[in-house]
């Protein structure tokens, strides 16, 4: 049977990573398609936006840009939220962590040397509101948002994945956002996923600041 969704993307985590990891601990099949550097310009021109990733649902609806993919999975899958006052406290969270993403993407992608330093030093407020807010929950249900596992959790996640890549120590001083972290990469499926040749073969970004 022809699986109901396809994600494609190029040789990297990057921009797939939230998508990827919410698919592989929620147990949804998918069909992944890669393009590498040599056969990635003659197929561009088929994706709505020329960019990757892109996630084809049902064989023939194109869904392009990364993180309306992720908030559609998201919606379909029971972790976005029921309501719209549910979804915007999830999509506030959400958009947190990925204000905190681009900033360290940018470090790597536009100017290694001089970013790095002035992000390393906002990093200790930026990660003191997880820290708040993860430290105020019921030790049983550590989550961002509603008080259960949502999107934003993820999304946390993924990008302190990056931020450890970057800076093993960063987590140090953020002791329940260092637990969440290490529990979060224990849930059964999402650890299978991460011991998988695929995950170990993608380097994190295409910058080598970061892989
Ligand atoms: N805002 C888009 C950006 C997509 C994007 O920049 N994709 C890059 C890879 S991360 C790409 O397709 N690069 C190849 C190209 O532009 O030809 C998203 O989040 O999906």
């Amino acid at each position: 049977m022809s699986q109901k969704y396809e994600l494609t993307y190029l040789p990297a985590k990057g921009k797939a990573n939230l998508i990827r990891l919410m698919l592989a601990d929620q147990g949804i099949p998918y069909k992944y398609t890669e393009y590498d550097r040599a056969n990635w310009p003659a197929a561009k021109p088929n994706y709505p936006f020329k960019q990757l990733p892109v996630l084809t649902v049902d064989g023939s609806i194109q869904i392009a840009q990364s993180h309306s993919i992720a908030r559609y999975l998201a919606r379909e899958h029971g972790l976005m939220g029921s309501n719209s006052i549910e979804q915007a406290q999830v999509d506030m969270w959400l958009d947190q962590t990925l204000d905190l993403r681009n900033r360290l993407l940018n470090v790597v992608h536009i100017d290694f040397e001089k970013l790095l330093q002035p992000f390393l030093n906002s990093l200790p407020d930026m990660l003191e509101i997880f820290e708040t807010r993860l430290a105020a929950q019921p030790a049983s249900a550590k989550h961002l948002a509603l008080g259960k596992l949502t999107i934003a959790d993820y999304a946390l996640f993924d990008v302190l994945y990056y931020l450890q890549l970057l800076r093993p120590e960063s987590l140090d001083n953020t002791p329940v956002l260092k637990a969440f972290y290490t529990e979060f990469a224990a849930r059964p499926k999402l650890q299978a996923y991460m011991e998988t040749d695929e995950f170990k073969r993608l380097r994190a970004t295409g910058s080598p600041h970061l892989q």
